[in-house]
């Protein structure tokens, strides 16, 4: 088989890539929500707020999305979840096995993949390689999010960020729950938690675990939610261990939540 492939110009793709990218940040630099976060819970939340045709984006701080879920448990890269989680599969389309009544079992490159790949399809941007340092805070309502490039961050460099407004910031972090720890470090601010504080997570028990992630989903700040592990951290639930629906329902549920909020304050009733 003989391919030809045509001249190129390196100016021209220079230019490509500069020029589009600075189009979608552009775009982005106001939004309805800001995801900080894109493993399983923030993927989610994004797939579901952008199928209810919220202007989402998605910040992260490393190359790759996924989070957590590359490595399944200890490495061994599948995915468990149970029942409730099964229609985000069916949904997304990623593949599954029945391996027990009531647990599934799904391949960990495909579910990041497909789910990644179904968070653009609907609409959200996901921006990669960069950090959520800072919200903004306006009045005691969190308003936006603080962005730097990661390599910034990691070299220590003196340079300051950019902000992003928009109407909802969800915490899709993880074990750290850094943006929830970042507004109350601060800002001295009271959640609206028990403790109104980040209380930390405690140790494994899944069933219990599972159960507090959707419990704890929330939003524990005006303008600022919780989702996945961030939730847990937050209100101090069990961690789960290596199972994932709650991640996937967590950020289902807060893309509810957030609809919720944003229908009832454009048609002007209270919240
Ligand atoms: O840790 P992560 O996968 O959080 P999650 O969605 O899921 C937890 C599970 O993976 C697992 C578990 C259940 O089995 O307990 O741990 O709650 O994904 C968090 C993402 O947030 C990014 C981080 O790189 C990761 O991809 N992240 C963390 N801090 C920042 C950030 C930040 N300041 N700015 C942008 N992204």
């Amino acid at each position: 088989m003989e391919i030809n492939l045509p001249a190129l110009d390196e100016r021209v793709i220079t230019q490509a890539i500069i020029t589009r990218y600075t189009e979608v940040l552009l775009s982005l630099s106001e939004v309805e929500v800001a995801v900080v976060g894109a493993g399983p819970s923030g993927l989610s939340a994004a797939y579901y707020l952008a199928g209810s045709g919220i202007k989402t984006a998605v910040f992260e701080r490393r190359a790759s999305v996924g989070g957590g879920m590359w490595g399944g448990g200890m490495m061994f890269n599948q995915i468990v979840f149970q029942e409730p989680a099964r229609e985000i599969f069916e949904e997304v389309g990623i593949r599954f096995t029945e391996f027990a009544p009531g647990y599934y079992v799904a391949d960990a490159v495909e579910t990041v993949t497909g789910l990644a790949y179904a968070v653009c399809r609907k609409g959200a941007k996901i921006i990669n390689l960069v950090t959520v340092e800072d919200v903004v805070l306006q009045n005691d309502v969190v308003t936006g999010v603080v962005l730097n490039w990661t390599a910034v961050e990691m070299a220590g460099l003196h340079v300051d960020p950019l902000a992003v407004r928009c109407r909802c910031v969800v915490d899709a972090t993880g074990h750290d729950a850094r943006v929830v720890r970042l507004l109350t470090e601060k800002n001295g601010v009271t959640l609206k938690t028990p403790g109104g504080r980040v209380q930390g997570e405690k140790s494994l028990w899944a069933e219990i675990g599972e159960k507090q992630i959707l419990e704890n989903t929330a939003e524990v700040y005006p303008g600022l939610y919780v989702t996945g592990m961030a939730a847990n951290a937050v209100a101090g639930g069990y961690r789960m261990g290596p199972i994932f629906g709650g991640m996937l329902l967590s950020g289902k549920k807060v893309a509810s939540l957030i609809s919720e909020k944003l229908r009832s304050s454009s048609s002007g009733s209270p919240n």
